[in-house]
């Protein structure tokens, strides 16, 4: 046997320990380092420093401390991945298989991913860490990893039959390599990813900034993907190539985004990555206006940095925003493509805009007399009217504002700027500070500001 393809058998006693470190196993790493020596801080650089030299230098110091050398990332609805340290090396488990996975309430599919979840659990580490990261693959096929983004030795590249076997069914590999940059990767199979990523294959792997000067109050990832999920079906189809019908942030589509809850005055940092089969997203944010200050390929400059408020992550790649949380109130956030703010609407039907429905209704009530056109006056409609809908579906799907009903879903959050908040737990909806929410206008107010109605 060599070192590379351990059986499940051969993980008794050594990999499958590592399973069993759960939440406790960030504690138990900084509890090994807590008797240890800390180096003193290095001299701070004269110029920008380079990520990937600066780290080199740093390699291997010892390995980053949750809380200590980062603020932990926060994956909204999802889960960051435990590890242990042995001898100075952040030991992983990446375990892949099928599991039901719920979109939003109303939806549930078999999707396939890691640790029986989708997106996988966020891979954290710091600049310098060495890691050892253990697959193991429970699919009915092989599989790989690929850590997008991360430079690395050609033979840990995770492409499938160029820089290794395919990893069989059943069997365990071992990926190590050292961290000698800092920003947001992503991790997702380089073997039939087609079928692989469309079932959920897909993680994000942030690295930390060694000794970062000012870290963020909040550093949120977000990954992007898109799905397509037939009505009255329970598995994603990977052969689709245009018409996706569930777009989701971390594989949850609203209103089952997990808001982010933010403190006014708050740094934030969100971290964006996008994994989808064929779609770029334009994210949009309202209320606030944010930086980009990174991708995939490494940090911009100050002098570089651009003001957005809607940032452009294509297919493949991360962007990594930063913004001063400013202005309190409740904010979505969203890809501004508008059929990925949608839940499982039919794109194939005619379009109804401007149609006398009533004639169409009584024709047709002769041979169905359930029927109802509807459309001519717009989609709002069909998310507030109730109306039955076919099992295991969400094509309706919105929720309950505090002003109405929220027709939204898919790729769609909120962010909740707070003057006080306590974690991520959701403070409610936001309370407007009087006189500050768009109403009815009065006949006075038409009549003395000169605005003529019909
Ligand atoms: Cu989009």
């Amino acid at each position: 046997m060599s070192d590379s393809t351990l059986t499940r058998r051969d993980l008794i006693g050594q990999g499958l320990s590592v399973l069993a470190a759960s939440a406790a196993a960030a504690t138990m790493a900084e509890a090994q380092h807590a008797g240890h020596k800390m180096p003193p801080p290095p001299a701070a650089p004269a110029a920008a420093p380079d990520a990937v030299s600066v780290a080199h230098v740093r390699r291997r110091a010892r390995a980053g401390v949750s809380g200590q050398d980062y603020t932990p990332v926060i994956t909204p609805n999802g889960a960051t991945l435990p590890f242990r340290v042995v001898d100075g090396v952040k030991v992983f488990h990446l375990v892949t298989g099928e599991f039901s996975h719920e979109f939003a309430p109303g939806l549930k599919a078999t999707c396939w991913g890691y640790n029986g979840r989708t997106i996988g659990p966020t891979i954290e580490a710091v600049e310098g860490d060495r890691v050892r990261i253990y697959v193991t693959n429970r699919l009915p096929e092989p599989t790989s990893v690929h850590w997008h983004g991360i430079i690395l030795p050609s033979g840990m590249d995770g492409v499938a039959g160029l820089s290794h076997a395919p990893i069989p069914s059943g069997e365990t590999y071992r990926y190590e390599f050292d961290l000698n940059q800092y920003g947001t990767y992503m991790y997702h199979p380089h073997y039939d990813e087609m079928t692989q990523q469309a079932l959920g294959m897909m993680g994000l792997f942030v690295i930390h900034q060694r000794d970062e000067r000012r870290r963020p109050n909040k550093d949120f990832a977000m990954l992007s993907s898109e799905w397509r999920i037939g009505i009255g079906t329970s598995r994603p189809d990977p052969n689709e190539m245009l018409d996706f019908n569930v777009l989701t942030f971390n594989s949850k589509a609203f209103p089952a985004t997990a808001p982010l809850v933010i403190q006014l005055g708050d740094d934030v940092r969100i971290r964006f990555g996008n994994l989808s089969a064929m779609s770029h997203h334009p994210i949009h944010v309202h209320g606030l206006a944010w930086r980009v200050v990174a991708t995939d390929g490494g940090p911009i400059a100050r002098d570089g940095q651009w003001p957005e408020s809607t940032v452009l992550v294509p297919v493949g790649s991360t962007r990594t925003v930063e913004f001063e949380a400013t202005n309190p109130g409740d904010w979505a956030m969203h890809c501004h493509m508008t059929h990925h703010t949608m839940n499982q609407m039919g794109h194939s039907g005619l379009s109804l805009l401007g149609v006398d429905g009533e004639k169409i209704d009584a024709a047709t009530r002769s041979v169905l007399p359930e029927y109802m056109t509807m459309g001519q006056g717009g989609m709002g409609e069909h998310a507030t009217m109730g109306m039955p809908v076919p099992r295991n579906s969400i094509p309706m799907l919105g929720t309950a504002g505090p002003k109405g009903y929220i027709d939204m879903g898919g790729m769609f959050t909120i962010l909740k700027v707070r003057e006080r908040v306590s974690g991520q737990s959701d403070p409610g909806w936001y309370q407007d500070p009087p006189g500050t929410v768009a109403r009815a206008a009065t006949v006075e107010e038409l009549r003395r500001d000169g605005i003529a109605i019909d």
